[in-house]
């Protein structure tokens, strides 16, 4: 059986690396294969590519040229490691996916709809996400907290952004979650961190059920 696709969103420093990472050990701890990943990266050759988009070279090509890097990341990452965990029936929690793409690029670099799907059409083909939880909070927390978490280091390409960028970018995801409300799930960010866990643990339970699903082949063998 096809494993579970759980893909995380949001801003800068809203938490989704934070909550990945519980989100995985809690299903782990239900005898569930998981595999944790995260884009821009997630393979050997996506993690290259990540190099080139966060250090900000790719920027002077400008967003059209930095959509299609993304999508060449992202093809090598569902081919090296979504693809293979899905069909071994893991569920695969994974840090930001396409969306990102649709928001970042399509929203605020402006970059053509048809030329995103187009990539889209080329990189994801007809893999959806069976959840996707954005993870909102305004714009001030997720900043401090980004900085917080990079101890007195440079911002990268995209939190070196205006904070007006930041803005039109949680407004984005806002947006965008209204048009899938099936896949989407809203999540407020700004309270604690156990809270955030149990809001999108909730949410996972009511969509995906894991307390059913069958546990590794291997427990069950056993
Ligand atoms: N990008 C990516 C695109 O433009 N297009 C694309 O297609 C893709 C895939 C990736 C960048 O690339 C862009 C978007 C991004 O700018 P990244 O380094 O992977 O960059 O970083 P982000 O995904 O932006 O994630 P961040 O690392 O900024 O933040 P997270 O993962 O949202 O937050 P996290 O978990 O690291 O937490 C940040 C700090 O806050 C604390 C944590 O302990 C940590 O110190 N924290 C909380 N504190 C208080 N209360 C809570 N509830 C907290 N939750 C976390």
């Amino acid at each position: 059986m096809r494993g579970r696709f759980i893909t995380f969103e949001g801003g800068e420093g809203t938490g989704k690396s934070t909550q990945a990472v519980a989100l995985a050990q809690r299903l782990e701890s239900l005898g569930l294969g998981v595999t944790l990943t995260r884009e821009p990266g997630g393979s050997p050759g996506a993690e290259i590519i990540r190099h080139v988009l966060l250090s900000g070279a790719a920027k002077p090509f400008g967003p059209d040229v930095e959509a299609m890097l993304f999508a060449a990341a992202r093809d090598d990452h569902i081919r090296c490691t979504i693809l293979p965990a899905l069909e071994a029936g893991k569920w695969v929690i994974c840090d930001r996916f396409a969306d990102s793409t649709r928001v970042y690029q399509g929203v605020l670099g402006d970059v053509d709809q048809r030329f995103i799907k187009a990539l889209e059409r080329v990189s994801v083909g007809d893999l959806v996400p069976d959840l996707t939880l954005v993870l909102d909070v305004p714009v001030a927390i997720g900043l401090k907290r980004a900085a917080g978490r990079r101890r007195g280091k440079n911002p990268d390409r995209f939190e070196a952004e205006e904070f007006e960028f930041h803005h039109k970018l949680r407004k984005a995801y806002l947006a965008l979650a209204k048009t899938e409300p099936k896949r989407f799930a809203v999540i407020d960010a700004s309270v604690p961190k156990k809270t955030v866990a149990k809001h999108i643990w909730d949410a996972v339970n009511a969509r995906l059920e894991p307390t059913k699903a069958p546990a590794r082949l291997e427990d069950v063998a056993s």
